[in-house]
């Protein structure tokens, strides 16, 4: 039994256990989650006059600290423990104090009767559980190295492989032989016969190259290196290609899983990439800010830009010039024919800023056109993802001339796709989330069927769970997006165990302590967004215009307010106009601050001025909410809401507008998976105050380069504002103390060189050992196909039964 709960059960704090859970008796709450029951607890300690110890250290204060949720049943109580993190326990606890561990099937049970959801006459509910799948490949045992998944694997397969001296020389010659470009052979070719022969032709070619002057480019003994059996791939000069050769050599005869590692990385094993992101509007210009439109295509474009960079650089340090081979990269997305003045119906695109970057846009099939020709909100996207998967293999094949090598799903129905695509194609998957709505939308799987109609979560979730079970590997930005925190529950954490009620149990739904999980966060246009200081840089047209759109304009259909005094400090936002952006909230905060508003000015980009412009239903709540309190609190004069959309290099501009006056930029969501406007303020130069629920928690160190905040404390809010703007007019110094700290922070840890950088090793090295450890996932994959065909497509056809009457 749980230690935390023994200790207060073995001590006379058992009395106040009981007491506090009839004080919550008393409450009309019966399913308690941790802020209500941290709350109950101060309640309790209040009313019963405990010490201020008794609250902060007694044994019960420590279990109540550690208690997610507690759900009360007529004689006993349910509570659930995380003693840490990605570790839950569930117990009962009777009226006589007597406590007994559940198992995670009563404990759903449990779940269900809450929601009066439990029938057990009419038998069992279906159980999905993947942890058997798991169970013969390793996993990590500390939850700190959750998230290092490609080390721990290196290092474990690697131990196992090296221990059978000829089976890891004849995993490495024939996975040697295996790599082709454009059907031309690369690495070794069929003059090295045996594995035997692999050792004494790596010294030949050694000291072949040993005897060349180390600058000879490759293409000048390309030949030579033939007759010893060598294609191209090893590098570009006689000087790279001895260092290649020389790990080699050390790998054949002493391997560790260091040199495995780095041997892996320089080979070329990775051309063509396809990144999926279905839904929104997928496009370079004039799509931002839309609905299910933000972080996750500037990512995508990014990371699309980076990877081709990167696989250039590489293949250019590999000798593959020779070849004329180059890199692809597309993005695949879906073709909207009523577009909306956007690019979103165009066929194809040339990424900006690549050779050979495309976005592939593949139409949905027209079910019913007044749907299928328009935009489609990601919640309602779940019928068009198969036949789309299908129609999209043919268009990437023809158009890539080939299979990719690698298929990056992006968002639950990018990532569906993704594990579609691959399984066909039989190529490596790449998961990633960018934000899983599970944990954004409070109980959304408890009363999943009153939130049916307006988001199908039964779909989103199953889609979620197929694909990031099948996935190879899983790119997430946070640790925390993972596994959470010491006080709150991962994202993909809560994927771990959930009841759909009458739909499914989750009794084990993804394995948190896999190697698959690899944190890899992402980084931030350079040329767009730069520190304000850099004025080599910057237009001074670009600047004056953004200076008038942000402070001064009047364009009524745009821009909505005119400052009394603009050149007071600016506290600066922009996001998409939804319900947890909560620009709202940062409003409320100024609103009832009047030392801010006397101070500062607010200036928020943000969706569209007029609620009938909009055709989301979260938006236009939002506009009318930003009007409202616009005019409860009388900020009129000291607020602007643009209501544009900005040029990706206006957008870049206006961050610096706001830092050359000192501004401040305040994120307020009510959660943030990551935040990407975070690190395009910081970079900029600007101060971030940030959301600390979500990812903005490990890119901040609070009061280092940036402070958290808690949205939901509006007063607090506005002090800790207040109390850095006091600072900066007592120490002139200070705000540019922050500004450089913000910057450095991105410099040295969010770039988009760091991350394809990493993903093209972890792609390569799950690659390596797919092949090598030949594991078997047909088992999973066939589950995983069944939990396709049997629980996600009937939903979807009856979703799409429900589109085609409209
Ligand atoms: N963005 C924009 N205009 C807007 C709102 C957002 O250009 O009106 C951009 C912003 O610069 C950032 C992205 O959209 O690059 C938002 O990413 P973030 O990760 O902060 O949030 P998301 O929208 O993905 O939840
Ligand atoms: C989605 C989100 O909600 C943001 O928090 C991320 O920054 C964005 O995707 C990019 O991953």
């Amino acid at each position: 039994m749980s230690e935390l709960i023994q200790a207060v059960i073995h001590s006379e704090e058992k009395l106040d256990l009981r007491q506090f859970i009839l004080d919550l008796r008393a409450k009309e709450q019966k399913y308690l989650l941790r802020n209500d029951i941290e709350r109950a607890f101060a309640e309790y300690c209040h009313k019963h006059e405990k010490p201020a110890s008794f609250y902060n250290s007694s044994h019960l204060g420590n279990l109540i600290y550690y208690t997610q949720e507690i759900i009360l049943e007529e004689e006993s109580i349910c509570t659930i423990v995380r003693p840490q993190i990605a570790i839950q326990q569930a117990y009962r606890i009777d009226e006589e104090m007597g406590v007994e561990p559940m198992s995670v099937q009563d404990l759903l049970d449990v779940r269900d009767r809450f929601v009066d959801r439990y029938f057990p006459h009419e038998g069992d509910v279906f159980e999905i559980d993947f942890k058997p799948f798991y169970d013969y490949s390793p996993t990590i045992r500390d939850p700190k190295n959750i998230g290092k998944g490609l080390q721990f694997l290196n290092r474990y397969l690697s131990s196992k492989l090296f221990q059978d001296p000829q089976k890891w020389l004849e995993s490495l010659f024939q996975f040697l032989r295996l790599h082709s470009a454009n059907g031309m052979q690369l690495l070794i070719n069929d003059r090295l016969k045996t594995k035997e022969n692999l050792s004494k032709s790596v010294k030949q070619a050694l000291a072949y190259v040993n005897r060349v002057n180390p600058e000879t480019p490759y293409s000048e003994f390309r030949f030579d290196f033939q007759g010893l059996g060598f294609e191209p791939g090893w590098g570009n000069t006689a000087s790279r290609v001895k260092e290649t050769l020389e790990i080699l050599d050390e790998l054949i005869d002493s391997p560790d899983h260091q040199t495995l590692e780095a041997f892996i990385s320089r080979i070329p094993m990775i051309f063509k990439i396809v990144l999926v992101s279905v839904h929104g509007w997928f496009g370079q210009e004039g799509v931002l800010g839309r609905p299910d439109t933000g972080g996750q295509v500037v990512y995508v474009l990014d990371q699309a830009r980076s990877l081709e960079k990167q696989l250039q650089a590489e293949f250019e340090q590999q000798g593959l010039d020779v070849l004329g081979v180059h890199p692809q990269v597309i993005i695949l997305t879906r073709l909207i024919p009523n577009s909306d003045g956007t690019l979103c119906n165009q066929r194809l695109e040339k990424i900006r800023g690549t050779d050979n970057g495309w976005i592939l846009r593949v139409p949905f099939r027209e079910f019913n056109a007044n749907v299928t020709q328009n935009w489609i909100s990601r919640f309602e996207i779940w019928p068009y993802l198969e036949t789309y998967a299908l129609d999209a293999e043919k268009e990437l094949l023809a158009q890539m001339q080939g299979k990719p090598d690698l298929v990056i799903g992006n968002y639950s129905d990018g990532n569906l796709v993704a594990f579609l695509l691959a399984r066909r194609l039989k190529v490596i998957q790449c998961n990633i989330a960018h934000a899983l709505e599970k944990s954004k939308y409070l109980f959304s799987n408890l009363y999943w069927e009153d939130l049916e109609d307006r988001y199908h979560f039964s779909l989103q979730f199953t889609a979620d769970l197929i694909a990031m079970n099948a996935a190879n590997f899983i790119v997430s930005s946070t640790y925390q997006e993972i596994v959470g925190t010491e006080d709150g529950v991962g994202q993909y954490e809560s994927y771990s165990c959930f009841t759909m009620p009458q739909l499914y149990h989750v009794v084990h739904g993804i394995e948190l302590f896999s190697p698959k999980f690899n944190l890899v966060p992402p980084g931030v246009n350079e040329a767009v967004y730069f520190p304000h200081t850099r004025e080599e840089l910057r237009l001074h047209g670009m600047r004056d215009r953004l200076e008038e759109l942000a402070f001064t304009l009047e364009d009524p259909d745009h821009v909505f307010g005119k400052l009394d005094e603009p050149d007071k400090r600016p506290i600066f936002s922009m996001a998409r106009l939804d319900r947890i952006k909560n620009l709202s909230g940062l409003v409320e905060c100024f609103g009832k601050s009047k030392e801010l508003q006397q101070r500062c000015n607010l200036i928020l980009v943000a969706g569209k001025l007029r609620p009938e412009d909009s055709n989301d239903t979260e938006e236009i709540a939002e506009i009318h909410k930003l009007y409202q309190l616009i005019d409860e609190y009388n900020l009129y004069g000291k607020i602007r809401w643009l209501g544009v959309r900005l040029s990706k290099s206006d957008s870049g501009e206006i961050y610096r507008v706001i830092a050359d006056r000192q501004g401040i930029f305040v994120q307020p969501a009510l959660f943030e998976a990551f935040g990407l406007t975070i690190l395009e303020a910081m970079i900029s130069g600007l101060p971030p105050f940030a959301t600390q629920f979500g990812g903005p928690l490990e890119i901040i160190q609070h009061g280092k380069n940036g402070f958290l905040i808690n949205p939901t404390n509006v007063e607090e809010t506005a002090d800790i504002l207040l109390a850095f703007i006091q600072k900066c007019d007592r120490d002139p110094q200070y705000w540019q103390q922050l500004s450089e700290r913000a910057i450095q922070r991105v410099y040295s840890c969010y770039t988009w060189k760091i991350h394809t950088n990493r993903i093209l090793t972890l792609s390569k090295i799950y690659g390596f050992w797919n092949y090598s450890s030949q594991e078997n996932r047909e088992d999973l994959l066939r589950y995983i196909e069944a939990l396709f065909y049997l629980v996600y497509k009937p939903r979807a056809q009856q979703l799409l039964e429900k589109h085609n009457q409209l």
